[in-house]
C-alpha cells in the first residue's frame, strides 16, 4: 500500500485551469509527499490546460462520473460532442488510467480510502447529511475508516457509524455558496483548505471556451448554490450522474 506523510486532496477541478493554478501555488508553500486527484478532472471549460497542470505532477488519480464518460466516449449531447472533441487520444487514455478507488496509509490516519461518488458508485451522492444506514451499507466490504469522497462538490468532514466522512470540496466548481477553491491537506489530521483566487477571470475563461451552456457554469461559479439545498437534493436522489 502506498504511504504518505501529508496528502494534498483535489476534486472535482472540472476543466478550471485557472482555479487549479491558484491550489497549486498554495500547496507549493505546504509540505506534502502526495497529491490525491478525487475525480472529474478535465470535464469543463479548459480541459487541455488542466490536463497540462495534473498531468506534470507525481500524483494519484481517482476517476470520477464524467472521466468515466470521457473514457466511453459518450457523446449524446451538445455538450459530450464538444468535450469529445477537445480531449485528445493522449488525454483519454490518460483518464483510462484513473483507479476506481485509491487507498492510503497516511501518517496519523491510518488508511484512508479515496473515492469519487462512494466506494461502490461513482455517481452515489454522499453528503454531511448521509443517513448512517447508507454508510453502513456502502462501506460494507471497505476495511477503511476513513472514506474521503468528491462528487456533490461541498466540503465537510464527519463521523457517522463508526466511520469518518470526509469530502475535499470542489476546487472548479464548488457548492458552497461562497466562491473559491475548496481542498484538503490530510496528514497527520484532516485540514479543510479554501483558496481564493480570480473567479472573474475563470467565468471569463468559461463563458469564452465556447463550452454549450458555459454562461450557466460561469453564474455558478460567480454565484455557488447553497450547500443545503445541494445536500438536500443529493439526499433526495441518491445516485446523480
Ligand atoms: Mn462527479
Amino acid at each position: 500500500m502506498k504511504r504518505a506523510r501529508r496528502v494534498a486532496v483535489l476534486s472535482d477541478v472540472h476543466g478550471n485551469a485557472t482555479a487549479l493554478t491558484a491550489v497549486l501555488e498554495e500547496l507549493s508553500q505546504e509540505e506534502h509527499d502526495l497529491v490525491v486527484f478525487g475525480g472529474d478532472l478535465t470535464w469543463g471549460a479548459q480541459p487541455a490546460e488542466t490536463y497540462r497542470l495534473a498531468s506534470s505532477l507525481d500524483a494519484l488519480f481517482v476517476r470520477g462520473n464524467a472521466d468515466r464518460a470521457l473514457i466511453e466516449g459518450v457523446s449524446d449531447s451538445e455538450r459530450g460532442r464538444w468535450m469529445q472533441e477537445r480531449h485528445t487520444d493522449e488525454m483519454r487514455a490518460f483518464a483510462g488510467r484513473f483507479e476506481e478507488n485509491v487507498v492510503v496509509e497516511v501518517e496519523g490516519l491510518h488508511a484512508v480510502r479515496f473515492c469519487h461518488g462512494s466506494p461502490r458508485s461513482d455517481e452515489e451522492c454522499v453528503t454531511p447529511e448521509t443517513p448512517e444506514d447508507r454508510v453502513r451499507e456502502f462501506c460494507k466490504n471497505v476495511p477503511e475508516r476513513l472514506i474521503v469522497s468528491a462528487h456533490v462538490h461541498v466540503q465537510f468532514d464527519r463521523e457517522v457509524g463508526g466511520i469518518r466522512s470526509v469530502n475535499a470540496g470542489s476546487v472548479g466548481l464548488p457548492y458552497e455558496g461562497r466562491r473559491g477553491a475548496f481542498w484538503a491537506l490530510l496528514g497527520p489530521d484532516v485540514e479543510l483548505r479554501w483558496t481564493d483566487y480570480d473567479v472573474d477571470r475563470a467565468a471569463a475563461a468559461y463563458t469564452e471556451s465556447g463550452f454549450p451552456g458555459a454562461e450557466q457554469l460561469a453564474e455558478m461559479l460567480l454565484a455557488p448554490p447553497e450547500p443545503a439545498e445541494v445536500i438536500e437534493d443529493a439526499e433526495r436522489r441518491i445516485f446523480a450522474g
